[in-house]
């Protein structure tokens, strides 16, 4: 305590008054993050295809729900083979999303409301129709080496050519292929339809950086970066690449997980890469005195690799690993699970680098009412912006969207499809996604009852909830996250999860979440009387009403509430 009463002190004396605002936090440390799935979040043009301009008319939206920055899925020239994470041409927008022009109307807008704009950022592979690729192939000047081309080895035995090294795919099968037109194999770590660059090639660094550059001086604000340990491969000095170990996890060869990934994930030249992009960037920055542009990595990888890709000691990388600790979680998750899950990364990565984020849901997983339960999606809401750091939402979460049974259509057969189908608006046709007689995925059945129209201003629902959280974020008990005593987390029983957020001196916030289905009591969390101010649709409290924690409280189950009082006891 005497620590923090000696810079009041210190304050008093100087009589400064705003001493204790919050300490200077960047705009993507504690942002309200969005998601959006282009192809599903607004079609402005009736082709049942979502696009810019659509997202552009829903910008308002945003801003209401307290959304300060939003993500977008891949927008660019892409023949679809992965839905956009196969890229043909890195600074043009796909003509189903829109135009440069679509673009640069959709970033004006954002930025009138005050809402960052974050590109996918896909550098591992580019698609195969990439002009790139073509003139690789043909081995035109400068591009010759644009991609990792080999000519194989030659079976002792059979004396037949095969693949330089024995590595297996993403997405299965030989991350090798052969390539007739130039008698050689190159290497994908996805489809054969995306080739890796060659990222040891300072020509292709260049290229990547003048991607970054197109896209920052047109008023891009960040860069989620697609599959980041993916981005180098192990290659010997003699031009061999060793073969990978067995992995005990699989007995189907041809299975990704047939082997240990100790050569094609997390390699150094990843690092290397990725530190380079942070120096540009904040090369950039200084120049043109814009805000800190940020970079999100996706990486699917331990917390000591995470922690070199924030920083190694010497050189800086992104700001933000995605930490997909909470997706772990389920619908018998108990407080317990989630204390672990927070701790996983608290421990580790914020005592290290006092940066958090917290994702519950993207374009690959399972919405979180299907994988948690209907009753869980609140829960889930009040914990992801409780918690310290930056909140990330996929689109519809807000709402309690579900994952929908899609059948394969002409367009779509992926199984990751259930999670990707259309925002859900209104209660009228299409749900208000579309004006054209179809939309690209089935709109969900339960659409009349889960929608922004339904649940606008209606006390308790998923979409209040979600934004009585984000304003919240916006309070200087929120804010002062970094100071020490800024907040405290934990199980205070077996079902019961505390977040604690306090502004020193000021107020103080209470986020208590019974993750059971059972009542839970608590007792002796704090020698103070506090009010409720925001309450799940379980909860019997009335918002006013005051409880006195001292005593002995209950939970009723799946009850999730906020308390707010003053700071210190009393
Ligand atoms: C990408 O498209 C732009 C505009 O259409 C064009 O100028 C550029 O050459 C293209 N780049 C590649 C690599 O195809
Ligand atoms: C990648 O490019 C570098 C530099 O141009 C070159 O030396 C190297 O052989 C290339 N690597 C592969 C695997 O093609
Ligand atoms: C290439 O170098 C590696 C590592 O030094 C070695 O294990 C391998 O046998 C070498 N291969 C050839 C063909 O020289
Ligand atoms: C951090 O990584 C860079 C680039 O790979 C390297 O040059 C540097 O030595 C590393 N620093 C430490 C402390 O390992
Ligand atoms: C509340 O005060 C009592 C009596 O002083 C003390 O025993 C108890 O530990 C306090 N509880 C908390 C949570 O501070
Ligand atoms: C972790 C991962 O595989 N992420 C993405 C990598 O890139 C492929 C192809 O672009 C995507 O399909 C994955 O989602
Ligand atoms: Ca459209
Ligand atoms: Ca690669």
């Amino acid at each position: 305590m005497l620590s923090r009463l000696l810079p009041l002190y210190a304050a008093l004396l100087l009589g400064c008054g705003s001493c204790f605002a919050a300490s200077a936090v960047d705009w993507w440390e504690s942002a309200t993050l969005y998601q959006i799935y282009p192809r599903s979040f607004m079609d402005s043009d009736g082709d049942g295809v979502g696009d810019l301009n659509g997202i552009t008319t829903r910008l308002a939206y945003l801003k209401e729900i307290g959304v300060t920055a939003t993500w977008l899925s891949p927008i660019f020239a892409s023949p679809m083979a992965d839905f956009g994470y196969d890229i043909s041409n890195f600074t043009k927008i796909d003509p189903l999303f829109g135009t440069l022009t679509d673009f640069d109307a959709l970033i004006a807008k954002a930025h009138a409301l005050g809402i960052k704009i974050i590109l996918d950022f896909v550098p591992n592979h580019s698609s195969d129709e990439c002009e790139w690729f073509q003139k690789s192939i043909r081995r035109e000047d400068g591009y010759d080496d644009f991609y990792i081309w080999e000519d194989g080895k030659i079976d002792a035995e059979t004396g037949e050519r095969v693949p330089p090294s024995n590595w297996v795919s993403v997405f299965s099968g030989p991350m090798w292929t052969w390539n007739e037109q130039r008698q050689q194999y190159y290497l994908h770590q996805f489809l054969p339809k995306q080739p890796d660059l060659n990222f040891s090639n300072p020509m292709v660094r260049e290229h990547m950086l003048e991607v970054l550059k197109f896209w920052v001086d047109r008023g891009a604000d960040g860069f989620r970066i697609d599959a980041v340990p993916h981005i180098g491969e192990k290659r010997f000095a003699n031009g061999t690449y060793p073969d990978e170990p067995l992995s005990g996890w699989s007995d189907d060869p041809n299975s990704y997980n047939y082997h240990d990934h100790i050569y094609t994930k997390d390699q150094p030249l990843t690092l290397e890469v990725v530190y380079e992009w942070r120096e540009f960037l904040d090369e950039y920055k200084r120049q043109h005195e814009r805000d800190t542009i940020v970079l999100i990595a996706e990486a699917y990888s331990s917390v000591e690799v995470l922690s070199d890709y924030i920083n190694n000691g010497t050189h800086s990388g992104t700001q933000m690993p995605m930490n997909f600790n909470l997706m772990s979680l389920n619908g018998y998750s108990t407080a317990k699970n989630v204390e672990d899950s927070v701790k996983g990364w608290m421990d580790n990565i914020w005592e290290k680098h006092q940066s958090a984020n917290w994702v519950v849901g993207n374009h690959d997983n399972d919405r979180l009412a299907t994988r948690m339960g209907q009753h869980k999606v609140d829960l889930m809401t009040m914990l992801v912006h409780a918690l310290p750091g930056t909140s990330v939402t996929y689109y519809g979460e807000e709402i309690g969207m579900s994952n929908v049974a899609t059948e394969c259509t002409a367009i779509s057969c992926e199984d990751r499809d259930p999670e990707r189908t259309p925002m859900q608006w209104d209660t009228t046709d299409h749900a208000g996604f579309t004006t054209g007689p179809t939309s690209w995925l089935p709109i969900s059945p339960n659409y009349k009852r889960f929608n922004v129209a339904t649940e606008r201003g209606v006390a308790r629902s998923t979409l209040q909830i979600f934004k009585g959280m984000t304003q919240l974020k916006q309070t200087n008990a929120f804010k002062a996250f970094k100071e020490e005593g800024g907040f405290a987390f934990g199980a205070v029983s077996e079902q019961v999860f505390q977040v604690v957020r306090t502004a020193f001196l000021e107020e103080e916030y209470r986020i208590l979440i019974n993750m059971g289905n059972k009542v839970e009591y608590v007792h002796d969390l704090a020698n103070k009387t506090m009010e409720y101010v925001l309450l799940s649709r379980h909860s019997p409290h009335s918002f006013g009403d005051k409880v006195d924690l001292s005593q002995r409280i209950y939970l009723m189950p799946y009850e999730a509430l906020v308390l707010r009082g003053s700071a210190g006891s009393g």
